[in-house]
């Protein structure tokens, strides 16, 4: 059925076509509006959540106009699009970030203040969206914002998980999940019943001949499920451009089967198949760096990647282009391995729905994806078992063994006899039972593979992907290191930081060309500039001091150093390392006569993070962290010298409190371990100095702020195997500092020592994989720096104004438009010349 109206009646529909709200007094009357008609309250019964809804919805209307301007505009011009695939989207609130990119928040401000409302009240009321982990779901974020901002015609396809990210409570000490059902009161979804795509799974593969004898493939289903639509308009900041990101829900095939089951009576069976397909979008898995192996995980990536090229497939065909010409129209951009299984779908539609011949649906594949990777850690590269995706995917396998042949035989034509590189470079894994590699897939099925940052794009070249450089040469790979987007992470989060800012630039064009803040650099030596500086953080750490008072009932002295480790919790990112620095500490201070303790940096040593649920080792490091504190904290002697917070359920809207608040925060990974790191970026653009290792992108920002501007620990990345290998062959010692803090530790001193014994012996006995007896001595002394330092206020201040002037260089733009010049070949949309 045609849905276009036709021309004639096109008058009527322009003529009362939505319209939006530009002053104080019609945006009041879109509030009230919405509080009495959609919400069906009064003035008599609104409370804060309802003046965030209503809010929400008057911008929502907004951002809902320019959405359908921009897909029809994209449409129209039809130019190439980008899709950025990720499992993860760590969105964050929504409203604010709206109000500032359509520049209505003052409007917003004053029109709540009439109605009897605090704007700050209204937007606190928001649930984060949370539909990722860490750094790589965040980043996908970033991406969203500025490939709006920059005019690119992009989408976004993930998974509408109806739980995010657990909760985090802290219960005397230990973590404890909360599932979060985020989905009451969301506003910012607009499901799509029209748009959805039936997903196959399980079956088999049937094998026929055609008219023209051509042998072909066909997949029959075992089982199918349906993804239904919902998309989230993405407002570009101070653009027409409202892009979309498209999530797909699960939910039962309304088939004929369920309908006989429950008219046989079988009500509970036909309501269990629908909660089994239900089950597919149900939840994100909580594993940072980590990968299980789980049956529902592949089933979520193939019914995502699936609906997803479906739909991109669909678009293309509507252009009716030749199908040479798809990688001319489409760029698919791979966030990780999770995506994966789209190579695969795109060349089983290619040959077995659109009958393409084999070795030109290949050219159209690779010409369409790029994959970027994201880590070295081996527990985190994904494998499939063969037997697993035999069941759910019988003839994704015999595509996989197909590509896997042709890669194979093309390698050994160039390294003949080499069959150790062979067994090296295939898919198929030869272990009991055999995996499917799925990083192997990426790369043999992509025109780029990049790394995030210059240390690991170097790492993926030299050691798990070394094989594949000499196979295709060095151009397939490259580095695109990562950024952060300036709208969210400096003007939302600091408010009073861009003024001071703009106010010094002259505008606010900084935030949509971060390299301005160079000009920065002439305001160092002024007075009254530092003073306003130096006042605005103080500011910001009064308000983090409010939410810690808040979350954990401890007060502490704003003036004292904030020290602030904030991510999710693992080994490799040594979170044990500082809180063993802290007892260090207070064993210092302890050791101290009343005189030496009057020249002491107070200090307040800040964690926050997430333990993957089944991370035993990442939840004792939480229970080590909230023992310490239980004791330093109410310990008379030490008063206000050490504090010790541990802020529970850290996520993106309290990122936004804490990143502005810090004086050092701790980026002291072991080097070669984190791939690049993007809250040291946040915390240097809020003019917090950084203490961290030679790792991920502390080494670039280090080279962009120069070295004095930081303070950099620890051993090189190209030392780190000797040194592993030393701990089991070559006379290692324990530190003896560290020794002294397991000693306090095993006495007692934190409550009962058996709750760190594993903690203690990865270290002292297991060959201490990540290093942090080795780093310990260069760790203290470095924070003994930093202490003498900070007590120098006027050299700290101009650190801190130097760094943030010369970070222009990790503002996401600069990402964007490195992947759409090198990888996508994707253009923005010019649309300055339109109404
Ligand atoms: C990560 C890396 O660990 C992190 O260093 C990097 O900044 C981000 C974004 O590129 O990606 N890889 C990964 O699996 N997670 C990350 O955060 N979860």
């Amino acid at each position: 059925v045609e849905a276009s109206i036709p021309e004639p009646l096109r008058e009527a529909w322009r003529k009362h076509s939505a319209a939006e709200f530009t002053s104080k007094d019609e945006f009041e009357r879109e509030f009230v509006r919405h509080i009495e008609t959609t919400l069906a309250r009064s003035l008599y019964n609104c409370d804060e959540l309802a003046a965030y809804s209503g809010t929400a919805l008057a911008f929502r209307d907004r951002l809902i106009i320019e959405w359908n301007r921009t897909q029809q505009r994209q449409t129209f011009t039809d130019q190439k699009r980008v899709y950025y695939l990720s499992l993860e989207f760590l969105m964050g609130r929504a409203l604010d970030n709206a109000m500032l990119n359509v520049g209505m928040k003052d409007v917003a401000r004053d029109g709540l203040a009439d109605l009897g409302f605090r704007i700050e009240d209204a937007i606190s009321q928001e649930h984060d969206a949370a539909l990722g982990n860490g750094g790589l779901g965040r980043l996908a974020a970033c991406f969203l914002d500025s490939m709006a901002t920059l005019n690119y015609p992009a989408w976004g396809y993930g998974l509408r998980y109806r739980y995010g990210i657990f909760k985090q409570e802290i219960v005397n000490g230990y973590q404890m999940e909360i599932p979060d059902y985020w989905l009451d009161n969301n506003p910012w979804e607009f499901p799509r019943h029209d748009i959805t795509v039936d997903i196959q799974f399980y079956g088999h593969v049937r094998k026929y001949q055609d008219e023209d004898g051509k042998v072909c493939h066909s997949w029959e289903a075992g089982e199918t499920v349906q993804a239904v639509a919902y998309d989230v308009p993405i407002p570009g900041y101070r653009t027409k451009t409202t892009n979309n990101l498209r999530l797909w829900s699960s939910k039962a095939s309304s088939g004929e089967f369920d309908f006989q089951k429950f008219n046989a009576g079988d009500y509970e069976s036909a309501v269990a198949d629908q909660q089994t397909a239900e089950t597919i979008s149900a939840v994100l898995y909580p594993n940072d760096n980590l990968e299980r192996g789980k049956e529902l995980r592949l089933k979520q990536q193939y019914f995502w990647c699936a609906a997803s090229l479906y739909d991109i497939v669909r678009r293309f065909k509507k252009t009716n282009r030749a199908w040479s010409e798809f990688p001319d129209q489409v760029a698919i951009q791979l966030n990780d391995t999770h995506p994966t299984l789209a190579i695969v779908e795109l060349q089983r539609i290619l040959i077995d729905v659109e009958g393409l011949e084999w070795d030109e649906a290949w050219r159209i594949v690779i010409g369409t994806f790029g994959y970027t990777n994201h880590t070295v850690l081996p527990e985190a590269l994904e494998k499939w078992s063969v037997p697993l995706m035999q069941n759910l995917l019988p003839r994704h396998l015999q595509i996989i063994y197909d590509i896997n042949l042709f890669f194979l035989q093309s390698v050994e034509k160039r390294f003949p006899n080499d069959r150790d590189m062979l067994s090296r470079v295939s898919i198929i894994e030869e272990s009991h039972p055999k995996m499917v590699r799925m990083a192997h897939i990426a790369i043999i099925g992509s025109h780029k593979v990049n790394g995030v940052a210059e240390l690991h794009s170097d790492l993926i070249k030299t050691t798990i992907f070394k094989d594949f450089v000499e196979i295709y040469g060095p151009d397939r790979f490259t580095n695109v290191t990562n950024g952060i987007t300036p709208r969210r992470w400096l003007h939302q989060a600091n408010p009073a930081l861009s003024a001071l800012i703009a106010e010094k630039l002259g505008g606010y064009e900084f935030l949509t060309d971060l390299t301005l803040l160079d000009k920065l650099e002439a305001f160092v030596d002024d007075k009254k500039f530092r003073q306003e500086w130096a006042h605005i953080k103080a500011n910001n750490k009064l308000r983090l001091a409010r939410l810690i008072k808040d979350v954990t009932g401890y007060s502490v002295n704003p003036n004292s150093l904030f020290d602030v480790q904030v991510k999710r919790i693992h080994e490799y990112k040594r979170q044990q390392l500082n809180i063993f620095g802290v007892i260090h500490r207070y064993l210092s201070l302890k050791a101290m006569t009343p005189e030496e303790r009057k020249k002491v940096v107070p200090r307040v040593s800040i964690f926050g993070g997430k333990a993957a649920p089944g991370y035993w080792m990442a939840k004792s490091i939480i229970y080590l962290i909230n023992s310490v504190a239980a004791v330093v904290n109410k310990d008379d002697e030490i008063g206000d010298l050490l504090k010790v917070i541990f802020i529970e359920d850290y996520n993106v809207s309290k990122a936004e409190i804490i990143c502005p608040a810090s004086d050092i925060s701790e980026h002291i990974s072991t080097a070669g371990t984190e791939a690049s790191g993007t809250s040291n970026m946040k915390f240097v653009l809020n003019g917090g100095l950084i203490i961290g290792t030679c790792d991920g992108a502390n080494i670039e920002i280090t080279r962009e702020i120069g070295e004095q501007n930081i303070f950099l620990f620890g051993n090189l990345a190209e030392d780190v195997e000797d040194l592993r290998h030393r701990h089991f062959y070559g006379g290692f010692q324990l530190d003896p500092q560290l020794k002294r803090v397991f000693e306090t530790i095993k006495e007692g001193t934190f409550g009962d020592p058996s709750s760190f014994n594993s903690l203690i012996s990865s270290i002292e006995e297991h060959g201490d994989y990540y290093l942090v007896s080795d780093d310990f001595n260069s760790y203290i002394a470095t924070h003994e720096m930093v202490d003498k330092e900070f007590q120098n206020q006027e050299e700290w201040l101009a650190k801190s104004i130097t760094s943030v002037a010369r970070m222009g260089f990790f503002s996401m733009d600069r990402v964007t438009n490195e992947y759409a010049d090198s990888i996508w070949n994707v253009e923005p949309l010019d649309i300055a010349d339109e109404a």
